[in-house]
């Protein structure tokens, strides 16, 4: 090698050294060594012979993920001479005295299987495809970070959910929409031929908890991602996360046939628009044949959308159905719709503009809808299209970035978030029809199913911003794979694939974790309250604001107070939102008495003095519940104050800045909502609660104007 070739690889494994070593950057999948004898002992024998039966890119990812694992785990150069031995193979492959020990038969293309074989001697690694066996390879050593015992697995898991997505509201200048963590990972500029090593580690960390798609691009989209200059670069994407089983996805703006100037309409019933856009998507297939479909925002805050031509979304959505069709392609028809005239509640309008259409829309349709009628809020109850539409796919989107959770600066564990809205009982098919059996098609036997999160990513070294905005990504991914586990066990695994397997470390942060989302929603929006955010960027309180051109764009809009009292009237002496909803919950929820007081505000309108059942008044109980949430700021404070032993030093010091301005900043929810509710209640402030700090003209005063994430051109 040349002298000056020499320097240049130094230098790549500097830069490349660099990057890695930040902090974070590994996620949770940092091999770190394994310090206790034991455990080495149990797991090294099995990395001593390693047989992987095939030959493909995805199994030179196992293999170069395998090695990685023995070096990080310090298995390497341990005396073994067991004849113990790891098998990697699809089912059909494997040695024949093995194959007939494991079943994949009802495992479809991504199930594994993991097996402890010969008296514990061979374990194998098994199912139908190349990306089965690295899903289950990533499931092994998911074991292996938590110490788990090995010696006697039998592990057969299976996605519940195919189609498993992260949603990047990224624009083509790198902006991200509601990005928190610098700009998009996606650089466009020097796409195709630099391919920055970033894309590879994002599609590992995705594969690794089971993510198979990602749609690229804002849903407030560009019609320039449709043109050869932009799908050369998409292609060359596409071709770093195949192998990790990852398809790509765009986002299709509905009048691009008019803006790259080759129609003067985007009317779906129009054949020439129809021609259109199977060109498009044939010129799309002929560079990406594995290209999984579009995800459309139609009709909404200003998207264009088939309206406009009198048409209705399904003959939007079936013409771009009828486009991909041939190629295996899907439609996620985004449900997050809302008139620029309909004065009816904003919560009620999705539900009316669907439902009528249940199945109409083609069969590689799904309606996409997100969590919540009005808005990814810290808590809202489940959104009533859920079991409301039989017969029609429908896929959850969850939303991983904190628009409306304290951005990157706050600790927001969303899993628990997930975990309970999933929970709900829909009662579409009677009692026990959860929200996960309605995406995950137990329901209605739904042929298709999917769940999208929007993802939380961007070019901060550690991915995610916030240490722990992490978790909310890995979290996404494992309940996407199966939206029955707990909450509980993902943080479990995440704090310990992540830090540390100590006792003492584990319970104390998962009991953080478990209770950071209750913190967030009792000093941003208890009993119900909900979008009395700042407008526009969405950070820190804004109860006040009344002043903008639509009124659900207006705080003042969703918390209604008064003299009389506070909340949004959903009953039938109201909006009638509760309507949309099956019996059992109408019923309940109709009576303040018997809706959850999660819910309450945001189904009643109720007196400042309305007894709860802790027999204390409507004003108190909003009180103490702003000043519950400080509080449980500050014991996160001190949990995380007795973390330093097990966490490396720069991710400890920036958790604890980031928990002091967590904890700055749930006191001015706190003290500007209570300051700004008690003009109404003229009722004291229980003595639990501090008087605020400031007055009410000081909290309306704050102004965030480069708060991040939005566009810039509002
Ligand atoms: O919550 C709102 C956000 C918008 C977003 C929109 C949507 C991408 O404030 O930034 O636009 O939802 O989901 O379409």
């Amino acid at each position: 090698m040349k002298l000056k070739n020499y320097i240049a690889l130094a230098l790549f494994s500097l830069f490349a050294f660099n990057i890695q070593a930040q902090p974070g950057y590994e996620l949770w999948l940092d091999y770190k060594e394994i310090d206790d004898n034991t455990y080495k002992e149990k797991y090294s024998p099995f990395f001593t012979d390693i047989e992987l039966i095939g030959n493909s890119s995805t199994i030179s990812i196992i293999k170069e993920e395998l090695q990685l694992a023995k070096t990080g785990f310090a298995l390497e150069n341990l005396n073994s001479d067991s004849n113990s031995k790891l098998i990697v193979g699809i089912q059909n492959v494997l040695p024949s005295g093995i194959r007939s020990q494991i079943n994949t038969e009802n495992l479809g293309d991504e199930g594994y299987t993991i097996n402890t074989l010969n008296n514990g001697k061979t374990l194998v690694i098994s199912g139908n495809s190349d990306i089965a066996l690295l899903y289950g390879t990533f499931g092994l050593l998911r074991e292996i970070q938590q110490r788990n015992d090995i010696s006697d697995l039998n592990i057969e898991e299976e996605p519940k959910i195919q189609k498993r997505v992260l949603n990047h509201w990224d624009n083509l200048d790198r902006t991200v929409e509601r990005g928190y963590a610098g700009f998009s990972i996606w650089d466009w500029h020097l796409l195709p031929e630099l391919i920055k090593p970033e894309y590879k580690d994002y599609a590992r960390a995705n594969s690794s908890i089971g993510i198979n798609g990602t749609v690229l691009t804002n849903v407030n989209s560009n019609a320039l991602i449709l043109t050869p200059h932009y799908i050369e670069k998409v292609k060359a994407l596409a071709e770093v996360f195949r192998p990790y089983g990852i398809q790509v996805y765009l986002t299709a703006r509905f009048s691009a046939p008019i803006e790259l100037g080759d129609l003067d309409t985007a009317d779906p019933l129009d054949e020439n628009v129809r021609e259109w856009w199977k060109n498009i998507a044939n010129e799309i297939y002929a560079e990406i044949p594995d290209f999984g479909g579009f995800l459309v925002k139609a009709d909404s805050e200003g998207q264009p959308g088939p309206f406009q031509y009198d048409r209705t979304h399904v003959d939007g959505a079936n013409m771009l159905a009828e486009a991909v069709a041939p190629h295996d392609g899907i439609i996620m028809w985004r449900a997050f719709v809302y008139s620029e005239e309909d004065p009816d509640d904003r919560a009620k309008q999705a539900y009316d503009q669907f439902i009528p259409y249940d199945g109409k829309f083609a069969d590689n349709v799904l309606v996409q809808v997100k969590n919540g009628a009005i808005d990814f809020q810290p808590r809202e109850p489940f959104h009533p299209m859920f079991g409301a539409m039989p017969d029609t796919p429908l896929m959850m989107e969850f939303q991983i970035t904190q628009e409306y959770l304290g951005f990157s600066s706050h600790l927001v564990f969303l899993p628990k978030l997930f975990e309970e809205v999933l929970d709900e009982d829909t009662y579409a098919e009677g009692e026990n029809s959860t929200v996960a059996k309605v995406i995950d098609g137990t329901n209605s036997n739904k042929k298709l199913t999917g769940i999208a999160g929007v993802a939380n990513i961007g070019t901060e070294k550690n991915w995610t911003g916030h240490p722990f905005g992490q978790a909310n990504w890995y979290g996404f991914g494992r309940l996407a794979w199966d939206p029955y586990m707990d909450s509980e066990d993902i943080a479990q695994e995440w704090l310990k694939m992540n830090f540390s397997n100590e006792e003492d470390f584990v319970k104390p942060m998962t009991d953080l974790l478990l209770e950071s989302r209750e913190a967030v929603v009792n000093y941003m929006t208890p009993l119900g309250l909900h979008h009395i955010m700042a407008t526009s960027h969405h950070y820190g309180p804004g109860p006040w604001v009344d002043n903008l051109g639509r009124p659900e764009w207006n705080p003042v809009y969703y918390h209604k107070a008064d003299k009389n009292g506070i909340g949004f009237d959903r009953t039938s002496s109201g909006s009638d939102a509760l309507a949309q909803y099956a019996t059992p919950i109408e019923e309940n929820y109709s009576n303040p008495e018997t809706t959850p007081e999660k819910y309450l505000l945001w189904f009643h309108h109720l007196p400042w003095d309305y007894e709860m059942s802790n027999d204390k008044t409507l004003w108190d109980n909003m009180a103490l519940h702003y000043q519950k949430g400080v509080e449980q700021v500050e014991e996160m404070q001190a949990t995380w104050k007795n973390m330093e032993q097990y966490v490396n030093k720069q991710e400890f010091e920036k958790t604890s800045k980031l928990l002091e301005i967590q904890l700055k900043e749930a006191k001015w929810w706190r003290d500007a909502c209570l300051s700004y509710f008690q003009q109404f209640s003229e009722m004291e402030l229980p003595a639990e609660v501090p008087e605020p700090e400031h007055n009410l003209e000081y909290y309306k005063s704050i102004d965030r104007p480069y708060a991040p994430g939005i566009n810039p051109s509002w």
